[in-house]
């Protein structure tokens, strides 16, 4: 009876101390993930990319999400300062604030066959 009695007491005691915790820990985390840069996913699939067109505000910072479906390709755009590779099986992110309007075309410089050339998606900054 009493050793029930303390269990009973120490679970009332524990049981606040245990909510205060997980909401101190777990509601901001929640919130933030809302307040964080809109992210973007892109596919890479021989010879193009999905969606092959983006457009993004001057100033917003985003996140981009690259995977591809085949082979490694790359993601290059000279004035966004982009250079990345995107390897099978794993997902590249590229954080990104565009400061400058205009049409970037960002391409796939890394060969992944005959089309490769072709291979390429707009960047559209307002
Ligand atoms: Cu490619």
């Amino acid at each position: 009876m009493i050793r029930s009695n303390l269990l009973k007491y120490s679970l009332a005691a524990t049981l606040p101390v245990t909510l205060m915790i997980v909401l101190t820990f777990v509601a901001p985390r929640a919130a933030r993930a809302d307040d964080g840069p809109r992210v973007i996913e892109i596919t890479a699939k021989r010879f193009g990319f999905s969606p092959n067109q983006i457009t993004l505000k001057k100033g917003e910072t985003v996140k981009l999400r690259l995977t591809t479906e085949d082979v490694t390709h790359g993601f290059f755009m000279r004035a966004l300062k982009i250079d990345e590779e995107i390897d099978p099986g794993k997902t590249t992110e590229i954080t990104l604030t565009p400061q400058t309007a205009g049409t970037f075309l960002t391409i796939c410089d890394h060969f992944c066959g005959a089309n490769h050339g072709n291979m390429n998606m707009k960047i559209v900054v307002e």
